[in-house]
């Protein structure tokens, strides 16, 4: 090829120039001047993941040689995002490759392209799976034997498309192109048992055994993703398994002449894999998802005693040598599984069996939400998991016991801590087995922590009250600060060092800059460059124009709600009043993003709540171009990304007591957004770092709420002294928003007065209307902002995911 030479290449640059035409010719097997962008994508993946694969055969073997401790992170969901700049990242050749992109523009590259050419994996619905990808970045950064274990959904979480005004939702088809980061093992199989019966039989030395048969049969295939760590030789795995049919058809049909059934079974096997349930925060109680949570489980732990195995220990070591985390319930069949293994197969005893369990599993809870506790009808156990189904029954008839003993006066308690849920349908109780099964379980934020100490778990705190620990929830700075905003990273690298990557409590070092008139005009230059960054992606995505010097007030993060979007719009309606009166507002853009499950409905309405005020608004020549709404499609990672660099305003809105954590409130605030919140998840403990002034906090505590809510709450009390807020509900119950259709937000207005409002947004409303002035009055001075923008950023050095995984490993995992 008749390329010019480079002209002052970093080193490496030209090594990783002759590996990406190489890839692109060889591997990818396209000529440079008919590749497409999505071409020298996979080009550059595959440079990649090859200086990845010594390290991570390294790290492998390391563990091995060493008899590592190794730490396994069970969950139903890996939400990844992109992986290309990470991979530069970690493999420390960000630069070097940049370089190399840039100078073969003349080949045809687009270095800018080749970025959006990356699917998002996106095999989670939020926080939850965010979080266990934020932990497996750490957890190799930190050099923790931690592998994942997920399941390989086919269609991750759905694509949210906007049309009139509502959302609709599209298939992932994300592997349509192939996901250059996997490694297929097809050699590593495990078959996964369902239904069948149980048999008992007495052995040679007269011991009664059970034996679990006649079952069907799914495969369990991996497929192993290198996770690099930052500045270290980590290269940790993530092992997802793939449902695999166990015949290619059953021979049976296939003789009859039914090819299509024999066919048809093979691909009923092979759905158990097949997508991710689109929902966060509401229990699903369906079949193919108790299989799906046994199968991943049973396959994980198969592949963990193999390697176990291999260190030729008694049984009796596997808590000394294996350390499993549950990331909330959806895993937790695996204490039952782990049981079922150590009796029926490895004949173990039960108090052995026991003592071994319970010191190896332990459990995160991600939620106070009733409703997301999952509980399964016992008849749908009995069916797909009858062995399951004893075993949970002899660990609750034991557990039971033991409370009686102690407690024998307190039959209520009996019934509360049971595994199972009595009533006019019997159901297992997830929670109660995963914590009776687990020697910790933590929450994870101080709040959330005390309160399941308060209330879910009040009863299982006074039993085992060293059980219940906290973790405090982190993220990862390299991706939500380095990797999504540059221009910031550079900004305090320059001024701090590149220390903070590895070490973010580091950020406290800006803390005088915020006194620097210099550092502060940089500061702003940054965020006003992101946000036109933003504004550009606004105007693709959508043709609408916004002024990137407005403030940009962003709730992003699921639709749901007890997170309350519902409120930030009666407080755009309300400024929108304000502004058609003739008062003098900073001008704002309200931005909002999320996804709703597909079949919550309110979540759903909120959607088209948002469209129809952001069309009225948008439209309204008597707003002066005060105020604009705009509601961003498909919030996924990558769209994340951009919007949270850009924020100024960040909102944590969540009733007090619903929001567990919370991790968007920490990326935000890490770049330079200030909160508006209540005093909910770690925004109380982002305050208790950032320091109050410089947090702007609103409405009910938490134990307001309950005592509101144990007295009785009352809607109308709000609204009979606030003609503000009735103006507002009147508009929405009236039609204002949606002429076309009147009667479209009754339902709005009904849930927020006469329905009695679990979530008592009009408790909140006068507040968070009065904090909101407060921050326009703070945002008219750009110094004074900009100040506290920095005090953010330099109080947010708690909030590392590095900081959360130094604590499990510590605290819970004992590595
Ligand atoms: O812990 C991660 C994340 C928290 O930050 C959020 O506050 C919480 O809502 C979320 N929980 C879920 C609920 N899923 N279930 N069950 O996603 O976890």
């Amino acid at each position: 090829l008749d390329l010019p030479e480079l002209d002052h290449p970093a080193p490496g640059a030209v090594a990783i120039r002759r590996a990406l035409l190489n890839h692109l010719i060889y591997t990818v097997g396209k000529d440079p001047l008919t590749a497409t962008d999505r071409d020298w994508f996979f080009a550059s993946a595959a440079v990649l993941r090859e200086r990845m694969i010594e390290r991570w055969m390294e790290t492998m073997r390391s563990y091995y040689v060493q008899d590592r401790k190794r730490v396994y992170y069970l969950s139903m969901e890996f939400l990844m995002g992109r992986s290309m700049m990470n991979s530069m990242l970690n493999i420390c050749c960000e630069k070097e490759f940049q370089d190399a992109l840039d100078d073969l523009a003349d080949a045809g590259l687009k270095p800018e392209r080749l970025r959006e050419m990356e699917h998002d994996a996106a095999l989670g619905n939020g926080g939850l799976g965010r979080l266990a990808a934020c932990f497996l970045d750490s957890m190799a950064t930190l050099g923790v034997a931690g592998y994942g274990y997920g399941i390989r959904y086919e269609y991750g979480m759905f694509h949210q498309s906007i049309e009139g005004g509502q959302q609709v939702e599209h298939p992932d088809n994300w592997l349509r192109y192939g996901n250059p980061w996997e490694f297929p093992r097809p050699e590593v199989l495990y078959p996964v048992q369902f239904h069948g019966r149980v048999v008992d039989y007495v052995d040679n030395h007269g011991r009664r055994h059970s034996q679990w048969v006649d079952t069907s049969e799914v495969m369990a295939m991996a497929y192993d993703t290198p996770i690099p760590g930052y500045a270290t030789g980590t290269v940790n795995n993530m092992r997802l398994w793939a449902a695999k049919s166990s015949r290619d058809f059953d021979l049976n049909y296939f003789n009859e002449g039914n090819y299509i059934r024999a066919v048809q079974d093979k691909n009923e096997s092979e759905n158990l894999s097949k997508v991710l349930y689109p929902s966060d925060s509401t229990e699903m109680g369906r079949e193919l998802r108790l299989k799906q949570q046994y199968f991943f489980v049973s396959a994980s732990l198969q592949d963990m005693l193999y390697r176990f195995a291999k260190s030729n220990l008694p049984l009796a070591q596997l808590p000394q040598k294996v350390a499993i985390q549950l990331n909330d319930t959806h895993p937790s069949i695996g204490i039952a599984e782990l049981m079922r293994i150590l009796l029926d197969l490895q004949q173990l005893d039960w108090e052995r069996a026991w003592g071994i369990t319970v010191r190896t599993f332990a459990y995160t809870n991600h939620t106070l939400m009733p409703e997301a506790l999952e509980t399964w009808p016992v008849a749908l156990f009995e069916r797909v998991l009858p062995r399951h189904l004893q075993i949970i029954y002899e660990i609750n008839h034991r557990f039971l016991k033991d409370v009686m003993h102690r407690y024998p006066d307190d039959p209520s308690l009996w019934r509360r801590v049971s595994l199972i849920e009595e009533g006019s349908e019997k159901r297992v109780r997830m929670a109660h087995l995963a914590v009776v099964g687990s020697h910790r379980v933590n929450g994870v934020a101080q709040i959330h922590t005390r309160l399941m100490k308060e209330t879910i778990f009040a009863d299982f705190h006074r039993l085992w009250p060293d059980k219940i620990v906290n973790m405090t929830n982190g993220v990862t700075q390299r991706r939500w600060l380095h990797q999504a905003n540059p221009a910031l990273s550079d900004l305090l690298s320059s001024r701090i060092g590149k220390g903070w990557l590895k070490d973010l409590s580091k950020l406290r070092e800006l803390t005088p800059l915020a006194q620097d008139a210099p550092f502060r005009a940089a500061f702003a230059q940054v965020k006003l460059a992101n946000k036109s960054r933003l504004a550009q992606l606004i105007l693709q995505r959508q043709g609408l124009e916004v002024d990137p010097r407005s403030m940009f007030d962003v709730q992003v993060k699921r639709i749901h709600e007890y997170k309350r979007q519902l409120l930030n719009v009666l407080h755009v309606i309300t400024l929108y009043n304000r502004i058609r009166e003739g008062a003098d507002v900073p001008a704002r853009t309200v931005i909002f993003a999320g996804k709703a499950a597909p079949a919550y409905h309110m979540a759903k309405l909120v959607i088209r709540l948002i469209n129809d005020v952001a069309d009225v608004v948008n439209s309204d020549v008597q707003v002066r171009g005060l105020l604009k709404v705009v509601f961003i499609p498909n919030y996924d990672v990558s769209t994340a990304e951009v919007i949270i660099p850009a924020a100024d305003l960040s909102e944590q809105i969540s009733t007090a007591g619903t929001e567990a954590s919370g991790t968007g409130n920490m990326k935000l605030a890490l770049n330079g957004a200030l909160t508006i919140g209540t005093l909910d998840g770690a925004n109380v403990e982002m305050r208790e770092e950032i320091g109050a002034e410089n947090f702007f906090i609103f409405g009910l505590t938490a134990d307001e709420v309950a005592a509101q809510r144990a007295a009785g709450y009352n809607p109308w009390l709000h609204y009979d002294n606030d003609a503000q807020l009735q103006q507002v509900l009147h508009m929405l119950r009236d039609g204002y928003f949606s002429p076309d259709e009147p009667g479209r937000y009754k339902a709005v207005f009904d849930a927020l007065t006469y329905g009695g409002d679990r979530f008592m947004l009009l408790a909140d409303y006068a507040l968070y209307v009065a904090c909101q002035e407060a921050v326009s009055a703070l945002y008219r001075d750009p110094e004074a902002w900009t100040t506290r923008a920095i005090l953010n950023v330099a109080g947010m050095g708690k909030f590392s995911s590095d900081r959360a995984i130094a604590q499990y490993a510590k605290g819970i995992w004992n590595v």
